[in-house]
């Protein structure tokens, strides 16, 4: 594994990102503070912080029992249920580590994720789509495995086997090419992500915070999320949905302050309120991340929604932009906001590698306190995806303004990025590839209202042309998340080629751009 070298580690520490605490240990402190507040709402479930953090130890104890070691990796399929709070916390504290699949994923990803983790259990609520030596269910049908129930465990004790160095977690890459990278993060380096992004959210005890997005991401887990607000000592709820249907109700009843959106999910609540008319009086702050905010869209937050907006430009690798709470209307509407920390090392460079002039848009590269230093297991990715002194390439295409707030300006990678929904290009190409009809595929993203970008398969095929509903069929009986279907299908007699005989995206992109719906 590639950690940060030891100067790096020493100055994090000397500075007090690092404080050598464990994400455990954040739980129990809150639960010392405020024993009896609520800590977690799930439907009609709720969980004071006493009895999440005792929840926690119990499943921590039962993990254990179970035969798991720290340092196991346990592969996590759930969606937004309070038993992902609480196995989360178990796996804190049991040393053992999680590896958090999103809800929309397939056999295909979670075959591959738990091949690369080297994951000896499965926690999921959906039985058949993965085997491992140990399985458990969420839910009332656990079929020929465990459920969830046996991991709950009678203990006394207070459990913290983890060291706050250690990995505490393994996020899963969205901004990279190919199959998703495994993120090790570590308890001291996302105890800091959590802890310095609820300080820029303005969370406190009294913030309740709204899961609306999946919980296994990033953003809604920890920037700063269900975590910074259980740090914080608030209230996490948990929303079954993003729909306005689902939320805003939510919103209502438990007077929910605060919410983490994807860009086209801020444009579908904007444009439910008129006829829902919901009570979003509790709303302080809507935060806007995952993709590209459109300026128009932003200005409509405070006004139609009542609450303020915070633009977050992230990524699972590490490095947050927050716009600040305090900023000027034309930054919060118009940028991505300024790096987190300090001693976030944010350099913007051309193709040559070398610094652009100021204002020019370059490649981010970033070094700091919470930002990886390779993913898990990957030494030839690792390779391409760092500098020689450490720097993580985004492949994102950024402007700096004078007062240091950066803008996105598109991608340098070969990643759609689909209302925030990263469509790795390459590895859905390869798939399509395994259709018999289909002799080579180049896929491209085109402009969508509503989502940025959505994608086109153009398609070259020898024999009788497959249609959309052939290759979506052929995708899902491969096991793929639904947001990797192709959008449109063009097939071609051949590819447009750049001058070097590669195929020339961009001039699939206008085509794309100027087609219609697809065959
Ligand atoms: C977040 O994380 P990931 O890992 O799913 O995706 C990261 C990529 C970035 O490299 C960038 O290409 C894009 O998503 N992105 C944005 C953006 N936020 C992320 N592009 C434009 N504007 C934004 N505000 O998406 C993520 C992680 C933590 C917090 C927020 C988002």
């Amino acid at each position: 594994m590639t950690g940060w070298p030891p100067e790096f580690a020493r100055r994090y520490r000397e500075r007090g990102y690092w404080q050598g605490r464990t994400l455990g240990s954040l739980l129990r402190e809150s639960a010392r503070r405020t024993p009896s507040a609520t800590a977690l709402v799930d439907r009609d479930r709720r969980w004071s912080y006493r009895e999440l953090d005792r929840d926690a130890d119990r499943i921590a104890a039962g993990l254990r029992a179970c035969g798991l070691r720290p340092g196991d990796r346990i592969l996590v399929h759930l969606p937004n249920v309070a038993e992902f709070v609480l196995l989360l916390f178990g796996c804190f504290r049991a040393g053992i580590v999680p590896v958090l699949a999103l809800p929309a994923h397939r056999e295909s990803e979670l075959t591959h994720l738990a091949a690369a983790s080297g994951s000896v259990a499965f926690v999921t609520d959906r039985a058949g789509l993965l085997d491992l030596p140990l399985v458990f269910v969420v839910g009332d049908d656990p079929g020929p495995h465990r459920g969830f129930a046996d991991l709950l465990s009678e203990v006394d004790d207070e459990v913290d086997e983890a060291d706050p160095s250690d990995v505490a977690v393994l996020l899963l890459s969205g901004g990279t090419t190919g199959l998703p990278k495994l993120i090790p993060r570590t308890h001291d380096d996302y105890s800091y992500n959590l802890r310095a992004s609820a300080e820029v959210a303005g969370l406190d005890a009294t913030t309740v915070y709204l899961v609306a997005l999946p919980a296994a991401h990033n953003f809604p887990l920890a920037c700063p999320g269900l975590l910074g607000t259980l740090w914080a000592g608030g209230t996490v709820v948990l929303a079954t949905s993003a729909d306005p249907e689902t939320a805003f109700p939510l919103i209502a009843q438990e007077r929910v302050t605060t919410v983490a959106l994807v860009p086209p999910l801020v444009l579908v609540w904007l444009d439910a309120v008129p006829s829902l008319a919901p009570d979003l009086s509790s709303l302080r702050l809507v935060q806007a991340g995952g993709a590209r905010l459109k300026q128009e869209a932003a200005r409509r937050v405070r006004p139609e929604l009542g609450a303020a907006l915070q633009q977050v430009y992230g990524m699972a690798e590490g490095l947050l932009n927050f716009t600040r709470l305090d900023d000027p209307d034309d930054l919060v509407t118009g940028t991505q906001g300024i790096p987190l920390s300090e001693d976030d090392e944010v350099l913007l460079v051309g193709p040559d590698g070398s610094p652009v002039p100021a204002g020019a848009p370059g490649e981010l590269l970033v070094r700091g306190p919470y930002t990886l230093r390779g993913y898990f297991g990957a030494p030839d990715e690792n390779r391409r995806a760092f500098t020689p002194e450490g720097f993580y390439r985004s492949g994102d295409l950024v402007r700096r303004l004078p007062t240091g707030h950066l803008v996105v300006e598109g991608r340098c990678k070969d990643v759609i990025n689909r209302g925030g929904d990263k469509v790795p290009v390459e590895e859905v190409e390869n798939l399509l590839l395994t259709h018999p009809d289909v002799r080579d595929v180049a896929i491209v993203g085109y402009p969508d209202q509503l989502l940025g970008e959505r994608t086109c398969a153009f398609v070259l095929a020898p024999g009788e042309p497959p249609g959309r509903a052939d290759l979506v069929a052929h995708l899902r009986r491969i096991g793929v998340a639904a947001f990797k279907l192709p959008d449109r299908v063009r097939v071609l007699g051949d590819f447009p080629r750049t001058g070097l005989g590669k195929v020339d995206k961009a001039a699939l992109a206008m085509l794309a751009a100027g087609g219609n719906s697809g065959v």
